[in-house]
Formats: C-alpha cells, sequence, structure tokens
C-alpha cells in the first residue's frame, strides 16, 4: 500500500511515474511539522534497522548518523562525510511494522537517522513543498519492490557492458588507447570496453575530438571495433564559452543555458575553462542538449559516461572576482598579513560553493527557478537527456549510459559510477555496502572505480577488489593521473589478472540474467541477508556478505594480507572457489560461522542450498563467449531459468 501526501507546491521531479492521488489522510508511523520548513519525526525501537538513502557512506544499516541529500564533487569519501555525489531519498525501517518513505524533494534535504537522538529519524528540509510517499507492507523487501515499482523500470545496458572496461585519467592519444588495447589482448585478459576521458576533447570541449590526435576518429573507432573494443567517452556537464564552438553558439542563442537573475549567461570555470551549464531542466533545452550526442554516435560510439554533473564548480565568475577583491585588500593592508590560513580558506572555498547555487537558474515552463531548489536534479536530467535523445537517434539499439550524479528517477535512463574512491581496503567493503541500497533506488547497473581512483594503488588491493567487482554489472578498472599505474599488465604475474577477469567472463549469462530478470521485474540484484533470512538470529547483523540475484550469496576478502575471511552461512550452501588453474573447487558448509581460506588469485561465491548457477568457458569479448560451453554448479538436483536476448535491441517498457 502506497500513500502520496502533498505538502505546499512540489517541484515535479518526475521520478515516480505511477499515478497516485494525493491523500488527505493524516500520515501514519510518525508525526509531520510544516511551520519551519518540513520535518518527518518518529522512533526507532531498538533492534529496528534502517535501509536505503543509495549512494551513501557508511552501513547497509543507515541507522546511527546524519546523511544530507545535497549532490557534491568531493572525492575524499570518509565515515565524516554526509553526501556523496546523488540524493536517493528512500528509506525502509525495519520492525514489527515495517514502512518506507521516498521524500520527493529535490533540495537539500536531512536525514538524521539515529544522530541526535539514537531512537529518533528526523527528516527535514526548509521549504515545505515536496510529495511525500509512505509505503507499507509485509517486509522491508516488500517494500523496496512496492517502491520500485511506481518509479518505473531500470535502465537496460548493451549485454557488452557486461564485459570488462579498462580507463584512466590521461590516456590522450589514438597511440595510448591502442597501446592499452595491445597490453590486454597480448596478455589474454579479457576486455570490451576502452573508457576515454577528458583528454580525448578538444580543449575538453564537449562533443569534440582532439583533431590532431584523432584525425579520422570514425576509422579509429572501427578499428578498435574490429578487436571487440566499444570506445566510451565521457561528457561534463559545463560547456566551453568559446566563439565559433557550435555547442556554445547555439545555446547561447536559444537561451539554452542557466541564467543569473539579470537573464545574463552563468559562469563557471570547469576543465574547459569559462563554461556554461546547459538548462536540462528545461524540455527543449534537455532535447537540445540530448541531440549533440548524435556527433559521437554518428561515428560508431556506443557508450557515455556523464560527469561533472553535480553540476560541480571549480570557481564561478562572481567566487572569483570576490577573491580577487580579497587578494588585493591582502596585499595592500599591512594587518592582514598573519591571516595566511583566511587566504587560504578563502581560496579553497572556490570550488564547489553551495553559495555558486543561489546564483543561477532554471527556465522551467517560463518560470525561473532558483538553482538550490532543484539541485539534485541536475545529473539526472543530463543523464535524461541522453537517454531520451537516444530514443530517436539509435530507437533500435541500446546504449551504454551511466552518471555520476544522480537523483531517483534517472535510474530508468542509465547506470552510476560511484565517484572519485580511493585505494583504500576500506573502500572495496563501501562499494560492497552500497550495491543494495542502489538497487532499493533502482540503480542497477552500477559499479565502483575498482583498484581505487585516488592515491597509489597495491597489486593485492586491485586483485580482492576485482573478485568483489567480478559481480558487480559496471566492471571498470578506473585510476586518476598522477597515480601508481594501475593497468594489469602493470603488475608481476599477469596471468592472476587473467584468471580473474576470466571468471567475470565466465558468469556473464548468469550477472546478465540475474540482472534482465531485476529490471523486469522491479527487483534487486543485490539484497542484504537480513532480506532473505529475515527471522535469522544474524543474518540482520552481517554487513560484508550480499545476496546476489536468486541463487548465490558473495563474501569478499577486504583486508590487506589476509589469507581468508570469516562468514556466516544462514543455511548449508556450497563454498565455490575459482581456482588459478581454470579449475572450480565446490565444498557443502553447514549453516553457521566458517573460516573460509582465499587465495589473491581465487575467486569465491557460495551458492544457496537447492540452487545451481550456469558457468561457460571464459573468453576474450563478450561476444566470444560460447554458450554451447555451458555446464552448472551446485546442487545436483537443482535447475536453472537462464534468461537471454540478442542483448542490442531495447525492451519495450
Ligand atoms: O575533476 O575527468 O569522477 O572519474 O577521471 C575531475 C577527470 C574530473 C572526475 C571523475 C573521474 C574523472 C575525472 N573527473
Amino acid at each position: 500500500m502506497i500513500k502520496k501526501y502533498q505538502y505546499g507546491k512540489p517541484f515535479e521531479t518526475d521520478a515516480v511515474v505511477e499515478k497516485i492521488p494525493v491523500t488527505s489522510d493524516a500520515v501514519p508511523y510518525g508525526t509531520v511539522c510544516t511551520e519551519n520548513g518540513f520535518s518527518f519525526t518518529c522512533s526507532l525501537e531498538k533492534n529496528d534497522a534502517v535501509y536505503g538513502l543509495g549512494e551513501n557512506i557508511r552501513g547497509i544499516n543507515k541507522r546511527g548518523y546524519l546523511y544530507i541529500s545535497q549532490a557534491s564533487d568531493d572525492g575524499v569519501h570518509t565515515e565524516a562525510k554526509h553526501s556523496l555525489y546523488a540524493a536517493h531519498n528512500f528509506i525502509v525501517v525495519s520492525g514489527e511494522e515495517p514502512f518506507g518513505l521516498f521524500v520527493d524533494y529535490p533540495g537539500r534535504l536531512s536525514f538524521d537517522i539515529g544522530y541526535t537522538e539514537q531512537n529518533t529519524i528526523r527528516i527535514s528540509c526548509d521549504d515545505a513543498n515536496l510529495y511525500l510517499y509512505v509505503i507499507n507492507g509485509d517486509s522491508p523487501y516488500d517494500i523496496v519492490k512496492q517502491f520500485r515499482k511506481i518509479i518505473g523500470r531500470s535502465y537496460i545496458p548493451p549485454r557488452f557492458a557486461f564485459g570488462f572496461g579498462q580507463s584512466r585519467w590521461g590516456y590522450a592519444s589514438a597511440d595510448d588507447f591502442k597501446k592499452v588495447v595491445k597490453e590486454h589482448r597480448d596478455a589474454h585478459i579479457p576486455m570490451d570496453m576502452l573508457y576515454m576521458d577528458i583528454d580525448y576533447m578538444q580543449d575538453y570541449k564537449d562533443f569534440t575530438v582532439n583533431q590532431q590526435e584523432f584525425p579520422d576518429f570514425k576509422a579509429f573507432v572501427e578499428e578498435m571495433k574490429a578487436q571487440n573494443i566499444h570506445l566510451v567517452p565521457i561528457i561534463d556537464a559545463g560547456v566551453k564559452v568559446e566563439e565559433g564552438y557550435s555547442v556554445y553558439e547555439e545555446g547561447k542563442a536559444k537561451n539554452y543555458f542557466c541564467k543569473r537573475k539579470d537573464g545574463t549567461d552563468f559562469e563557471a570555470a570547469v576543465w574547459p575553462g569559462w563554461t556554461h551549464f546547459p538548462d536540462v531542466l528545461n524540455p527543449e533545452a534537455r532535447a537540445w542538449f540530448g541531440s549533440n550526442y548524435e556527433t559521437l554516435i554518428s561515428q560508431g560510439i556506443d557508450g557515455f559516461w556523464n560527469d561533472m554533473n553535480e553540476p560541480a564548480i571549480f570557481y564561478s565568475r562572481e567566487g572569483f572576482n570576490e577573491v580577487k577583491d580579497y587578494i588585493k585588500d591582502f596585499l595592500a593592508d599591512g594587518a592582514r598579513e598573519n591571516l595566511t590560513f583566511e587566504l587560504q580558506e578563502k581560496v579553497n572555498s572556490l570550488a564547489n560553493n553551495t553559495k555558486d547555487y543561489d546564483r543561477f537558474y532554471h527556465n522551467v515552463n517560463g518560470e525561473m527557478i532558483p538553482h538550490r531548489m532543484v539541485h539534485n536534479l541536475f545529473g539526472y536530467n543530463m543523464t535524461r537527456a541522453a537517454g531520451e535523445a537516444f530514443e530517436k537517434i539509435c530507437p533500435d539499439k541500446r546504449i551504454l549510459l551511466f552518471s555520476r550524479s544522480s537523483y531517483i528517477g534517472m535510474h530508468r535512463y542509465g547506470g552510476i559510477w560511484t565517484g572519485d574512491n580511493k585505494s583504500w581496503w576500506s573502500h572495496i567493503l563501501l562499494n560492497l555496502k552500497m550495491l543494495p541500497s542502489l538497487n532499493m533506488c533502482g540503480f542497477l547497473y552500477v559499479g565502483a572505480d575498482l583498484g581505487g581512483f585516488g592515491d597509489d594503488t597495491t597489486r593485492d588491493l586491485v586483485l580482492r577488489w576485482l573478485a568483489l567487482g567480478v559481480f558487480t554489472p559496471l566492471m571498470r578498472n578506473h585510476s586518476a593521473i598522477d597515480t601508481r599505474n594501475q593497468e594489469f599488465y602493470q603488475f608481476e604475474n599477469t596471468e592472476d589478472f587473467r584468471h580473474v577477469i576470466g571468471v567475470r567472463y565466465r558468469l556473464i549469462p548468469y550477472l546478465y540474467s540475474e540482472y534482465m530478470k531485476a529490471a523486469l521485474g522491479n527487483d534487486m540484484m543485490f539484497k542484504p541477508l537480513a532480506f532473505e533470512y529475515p527471522d535469522d538470529t544474524f543474518a540482520p547483523q552481517v554487513e560484508d556478505q550480499l545476496m546476489l540475484g536468486n541463487e548465490i550469496m558473495i563474501a569478499p576478502v577486504y583486508t590487506q594480507n589476509a589469507n581468508g575471511r570469516y562468514v556466516y552461512l544462514p543455511e548449508e550452501m556450497i563454498f565455490v572457489k575459482f581456482l588459478p588453474d581454470g579449475t572450480i573447487a565446490q565444498e557443502t558448509l553447514s549453516q553457521g560461522h566458517h573460516y573460509v581460506e582465499i587465495a589473491l588469485n581465487e575467486v569465491p561465491l557460495f551458492i544457496r542450498k537447492g540452487k545451481c548457477i550456469p558457468v561457460v568457458d571464459a573468453a576474450e569479448c563478450v561476444d566470444q563467449i560460447d554458450f554451447n560451453t555451458m555446464q552448472y554448479i551446485g546442487y545436483e538436483s537443482a535447475s536453472y531459468d537462464l534468461y537471454d536476448d540478442d542483448g542490442v535491441t531495447p525492451i519495450a517498457k
């Protein structure tokens, strides 16, 4: 049962697609107050768990912290943070009478989940203009499925997107890219995608390609395709201000950029220098921005990643002028000489300063809406621009698409990657914990930068992280410029990487099948153990193992120098290890706690009692997977219902 409550005049986010009439009943489970902004307060019982909030820090059980929905470009994902790149305002509270809440509000919103008071949830925001959806059901899992149904079907990528993709910020020339492909192919490390970060562009201009480095881009794309490699270019939110650059000229002439209050185009400096932001909340401007993707699609491109769409701002014209004035005073005024800390802070506060979100506006059906009020919708609508355009540009083909920033609703148009993590062991676990939370909010095509984006990685970290990454729909090794080289062939004993990536390809028929079942059935692909074993004493507390699909449990090693790990089995299972010699070890383990040994070059998984899964032979790309090699592993009398299709044709909603 879902009830929809309306407060004030909400902004229509299109997060929910099902038509639900507004009710005038009282809100159950808590108290709503609309005096100073909006707040919803309810109390928690000692053992209630709180799930949801999608892309976020901390646990699967979100209880005990303050989370703030405010999409932010912040590459330091520590426990101390309150926001990451997204706003996924859906939570589920377990307990005697479980319920779910979706706060459809696109501005800054706080979820105090037992932070101020351990047994109290308080959700609040400044403007009492929003929709609140209250869902009740038999269990948290049931509530999630009801929610997923009203927000519409999740994005379905092409099947090649289940292959492995290599990425690194810094590849710039055709030769750089060719080298990466050659190294993988020579070492027989499977690969389907090669990501193009910002350096492929001409001066960081969206939808352009550096002519000198790629004199015949179309031919280059073809050459890569001939080796079964899909190139996936990045698109940034800011459009470079430059006379003669057609995207800029057209956007300016048609008033498709976000404006200041005085009607001039808002200026933000990002990678290209000064840019304007496409007003993707304006349907006309959104269609226009999306139509630009055709420039690359017509050259053979069939995948994109949208970046910097919180939107990230290095500095605005206003912020820049303020600091310039400050520095002038600083240099002139002897009294200030000692305040270098203040100066440092001033300069540092230029980037992603929320003050800038008060300085520009969106034109939504003729009404000027301050960006601050709809901040969390930018990445969603940039990605929607692309997704809606693809339906026109290539209606017969699925296009790979994912974004950094998002809001619920965007899950219908693309996936997400979880942004600038670090080469830290703790981030393997963070990656794992986010997966079910993201699925609850509709995001199924998800993954993290495997091996870690920032900081220097180590060989063992990459291998352990991959043993989780082999299960995530988006499987990509990505790292930042100036960090230690992170391609697999940079490390000793490359064959270990060939083996682990090979395991991914052996599992693709299963992973694709489970992904599609989850997408078509509005279901989750990754679940907390509590969702499958709600009455188990230990399962609800497990935060380092997940259920994947309907057949398996995963439990990767996430500590350095470990030879294995402790694992909890809520029921008897078969412990499976993909060994480096290509064989598969299977051992039945009883219900309970176990220590399992797992070497660096082994991939573990657990098959649930009475189930089996399909496994094929490894291949070097998705198209070369030979379904004739399919065998089943797990319980002998079990059968598995395999979903498959051509992997390309869009599926009607
Ligand atoms: O300011 O394009 O999250 O994946 O490599 C950094 C360069 C901009 C941030 C993305 C990251 C990407 C990087 N980008």
